[in-house]
């Protein structure tokens, strides 16, 4: 797990080899601490509003710079220097391949603050695991009463007597799992897909006039097709986006009443494009989603780390709680030393709950990554960072397997995410109005102290449980 960065056969049929993502000059938080200056100006309100209110102001932004380069644009893609323009409202700018004169011509724009290097999106093609689409979503399985038994990653994080006491299982909360790969059809987890209903599925339209066609279940931005299949050829048994997915919102496992999920009550969306952030957090905005998980970690992205950063920044401000992985790199062969075993994205600061974990002994893994990271781009130096932020499960964890039954068993911090995904998918079904940074303060209030007395840089505040945060939430 870590880098999904596989052997790829790289689908580049444009103008130039690099693509960047460009910043114009107005950004609706400019860099430092004014995130969290616009936050204490939003408490009390309701989370909706707030996004709402700041996605209005992010789409009026990115429209009036855009529409000022618009033509000369035009004029660059006529001479073949730059292509795939893609405008961004989630950050003011855009992104586009381009040549080196096309580079060049871009930084030179009026307006334009800075350009970032991305990374190209590699891509493997196989065949597919399963169907593109469900032909229709089978219903639940999940009942409370009817629950046989549960993993113990399940009992430990204490979702079960969320269930029993409250009546939550996340209903009415939608998770989006950013990964690299998905097998749709395995029953724990289309029993809680989500489907986008302006969309019809396979039909070859935008229906919806979203821009992405066909993008029912979710979509695939760095192809730029709706098919999310974990190609056969990459794995055996571990489809590293089920493997998540079962964990936040798994309802029982395939053919039995073993309930593996934390949040059963609650919708999935897959989405895969980590070289097309910007669009993929977008569309999860504009599909309402309330969490955004991403068990990936990608390593010395230098300035482009600062970019990153103001995407995850804006987007929480538009509702999301953005949460990934501590990482794998405290041990083993691909070991790294303090202060970069913790990567992009679980490395921002405030707007990304980075999640390490225990076994089911309560003891730290050797391979868990730790902190602190460090801050000092030319857009934010934080210097030092507290990180990780919190602990939950990452060790010997039951897992589906390709038909959804319960026999894998996988470690790593892939794994902690979802956990704390999970828990906060149950938290907004509680409250869906609590603003990202208020769900962030009651974990702090909720973890329980492990490892080092106070907060440590192998489990950060402590280890979180869904009884604990949810009734937190209850109590407020
Ligand atoms: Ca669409
Ligand atoms: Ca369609």
């Amino acid at each position: 797990m870590g880098n999904k960065a596989v052997q790829a056969e790289v689908v580049d049929q444009q103008v130039g080899s690099q693509t960047i993502v460009v910043w114009f000059e107005d950004q609706y938080l400019e860099s430092g601490d004014s995130f969290l200056k616009k936050t204490s100006e939003f408490n009390g309100r309701k989370r909706s509003e707030v996004s709402t209110e700041v996605m209005a102001s992010l789409k009026t932004l990115s429209n009036r710079s855009f529409n000022r380069v618009k033509n000369k644009l035009d004029e660059l893609e006529d001479a073949g220097q730059i292509s795939d323009v893609k405008q961004h409202w989630i950050i003011n700018g855009f992104s586009c391949y381009v040549t080196q004169a096309g580079y060049e011509a871009i930084e030179a724009l009026d307006g334009v603050a800075q350009v970032f290097k991305k990374r190209n999106p590699s891509t493997t093609s196989g065949t597919n695991m399963g169907p593109e689409f469900l032909k229709s979503v089978p219903p639940s399985r999940f009942d409370v009463n009817s629950i046989e038994s549960y993993p113990w990653n399940i009992d430990k994080i204490r979702a079960p007597e969320v269930w029993s006491e409250f009546g939550i299982t996340g209903e009415g909360s939608l998770n989006v799992i950013h990964d690299g790969g998905f097998k749709l059809d395995i029953p724990p987890l289309a029993e809680t897909i989500y489907t986008n209903q302006g969309e019809t599925p396979g039909n070859g339209l935008d229906d919806d006039g979203n821009g992405y066609v066909d993008d029912y279940h979710g979509y695939h931005f760095d192809v730029g097709k709706a098919n999310l299949n974990e190609p056969a050829i990459r794995r055996g048994t571990n489809i590293h986006g089920n493997l998540c997915a079962a964990i936040i919102v798994g309802t029982f496992e395939a053919g039995s009443k073993q309930a593996i999920g934390i949040a059963p009550g609650a919708k999935w969306a897959p989405v895969i494009g980590a070289s097309n952030i910007e669009q993929a957090v977008e569309w999860a905005i504009e599909q309402g989603a309330d969490t955004y998980s991403m068990s990936f970690s990608q390593p010395n992205l230098g300035e482009y780390r600062s970019h990153w950063r103001k995407v995850l920044e804006h987007g929480t401000l538009c509702g999301l709680v953005f949460i990934s992985g501590a990482g794998n790199f405290a041990g083993g062969p691909n070991a790294a030393p303090i202060p970069v075993q913790m990567r992009n994205p679980e490395d921002i600061p405030n707007v990304v709950l980075g999640v390490a974990g225990v076994g089911e002994d309560g003891q730290r893994p050797f391979f868990s990554s730790q902190g602190p990271v460090q801050w000092d781009t030319d857009h934010y130096k934080d210097g030092k960072v507290n990180k990780p932020d919190f602990a939950t499960i990452n060790f010997q964890v039951p897992c589906v397997d390709p038909e959804g039954k319960l026999t894998n068993m996988a470690s790593g911090n892939s794994l902690a995410g979802p956990h704390m995904a999970g828990i906060v998918s149950l938290m907004f079904s509680a409250n869906p109005d609590l603003l990202p940074w208020e769900i962030k303060e009651i974990l702090i209030g909720t973890a329980q102290d492990i490892g080092d007395p106070g907060f440590d840089y192998q489990s950060g505040h402590g280890f979180v449980n869904a009884y604990d945060a949810v009734k937190a939430v209850l109590d407020r």
